[in-house]
């Protein structure tokens, strides 16, 4: 039998008490993830910290170390891109298999960058580390798939309306103190980000490129391309972000290879599992931020021909979806359910050896 035996996971999580990692442990449970032990690991600065975790009691948060990682099958990373380049290779060393939430293994050639819908087969040849894409990377995924597998795209052009619980707790307490400095006729401070988020739009996340991008404009560009198995894909992003507490939407141009009409697209985006088309504009129904936070879903909307590509070959949509779940936590969740369902939760040169091809 290749993998381990799913009665007897021992699962951690890693930034337990960031934004993103306490999602991961309610996703767990939600999901009803098979773990008999849960371990959760943070920094100094939360060690020693206990959790109350719903059927688990209070767990304590104990010190992310190298040697933390020993008996551990699965860890969900979210203690940012530092952390990750440090400690997951130790915990692979350690036979641990590593979901990795931040930037710093995604464009390694051997490394997996997944989206548990689109991509689940390239998790078969993990050596121990495989990545969970950029949130923003993460939503347009499923709906580029479709019109891949179904005429094929040429270019994509998207731009981002990212709400700021991706940047972390700190910057959903500073969106909420601007309000209140506003509605008191205060001075709004900004600390998290450069300049006030509170009624304004920030044309910058993340640092500058020298190409003039940013290095989260740059994310969706690279990632989409390794996810989509499509090297030569041409993308270009723009990633703002507004005041929204939770949930990033999108508008997204593409040009396609083939024709294809805007009431077809919606059915083939129906058609991929974990998306929900909501396409009404007659009775304003479309996808929304307030709505999508909380769900594990893709909503897609505003689905039109863009005229300003000939042949019927440009099509123009809408896409919403919660950052900390789907792009982040649910969909690191669902790639640990894919190694148990398949067998894949060891390594693949371990599965191997074991004598068995993956199953
Ligand atoms: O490099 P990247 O990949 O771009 O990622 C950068 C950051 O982006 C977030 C995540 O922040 C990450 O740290 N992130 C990544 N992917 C995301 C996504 N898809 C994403 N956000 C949204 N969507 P975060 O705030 O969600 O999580 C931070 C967690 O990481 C833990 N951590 C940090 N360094 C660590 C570490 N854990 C182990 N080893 C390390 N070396 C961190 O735990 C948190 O759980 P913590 O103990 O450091 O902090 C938790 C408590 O401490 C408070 N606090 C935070 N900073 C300070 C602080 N208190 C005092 N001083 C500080 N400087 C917090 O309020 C919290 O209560
Ligand atoms: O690369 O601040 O995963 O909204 C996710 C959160 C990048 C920044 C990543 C944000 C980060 C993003």
């Amino acid at each position: 039998m290749p993998g381990t035996s799913p009665a007897k996971l021992t699962v951690a999580v890693v930034g337990a008490t960031g934004a993103v990692g306490r999602t991961m442990t309610k996703v767990l449970l939600e999901k009803r993830f098979p773990m008999t032990e849960l371990r959760l690991l943070a920094s100094e600065r939360s060690a020693g910290k206990t959790l109350t975790v719903p059927g688990w009691g209070d767990l304590t948060v104990e010190l992310a170390t190298p040697d933390a990682f020993e008996g551990i099958d699965i860890a969900l990373f979210s203690a940012g891109g530092g952390t990750s380049k440090e400690l997951a290779p130790e915990a692979a060393k350690r036979g641990c298999t590593v979901i990795d939430n931040s930037s710093a293994w995604r464009m390694e050639p051997d490394i997996p960058l997944v989206v548990s819908q689109v991509n689940p087969d390239d998790l078969a040849w993990h050596e121990g580390i495989i990545a969970n894409p950029n949130c923003s990377t993460m939503q347009l995924m499923p709906p580029l798939m479709a019109l891949r597998d179904a005429v094929g795209i040429e270019r994509v052009v998207v731009d981002t309306y990212q709400a700021v619980s991706g940047t972390g707790h700190k910057a959903i307490v500073e969106l909420e103190e601007q309000v209140k400095a506003h509605a008191e006729g205060r001075p709004k401070v900004a600390s998290v980000y450069p300049y006030p988020i509170g009624f304004n739009a920030l044309p910058q996340i993340d640092v500058f490129l020298d190409n003039g991008y940013t290095k989260e404009e740059w994310k969706v560009v690279t990632e989409s391309r390794k996810i989509l198995h499509l090297p030569d894909l041409r993308v270009s992003c723009t990633a703002v972000r507004v005041p929204v507490f939770m949930s990033h939407s999108e508008a997204v141009h593409v040009e396609t290879i083939a024709p294809l009409a805007p009431d077809e697209a919606r059915e083939l985006f129906a058609q991929v599992p974990g998306v929900v088309v909501q396409d009404d504009p007659a009775n304003k129904v479309y996808p929304l931020a307030e709505h999508a936070a909380g769900s594990d879903l893709v909503f897609v909307g505003r689905v039109r021909q863009d005229p300003s590509i000939p042949g019927n070959r440009g099509l123009a949509f809408w896409v919403v979806s919660d950052n900390l779940r789907k792009g982040a936590a649910s969909n690191a969740v669902e790639i640990a359910e894919v190694l148990v369902e398949r067998g894949w939760v060891r390594k693949g040169s371990e599965r191997a050896v074991a004598g068995g091809t993956p199953a």
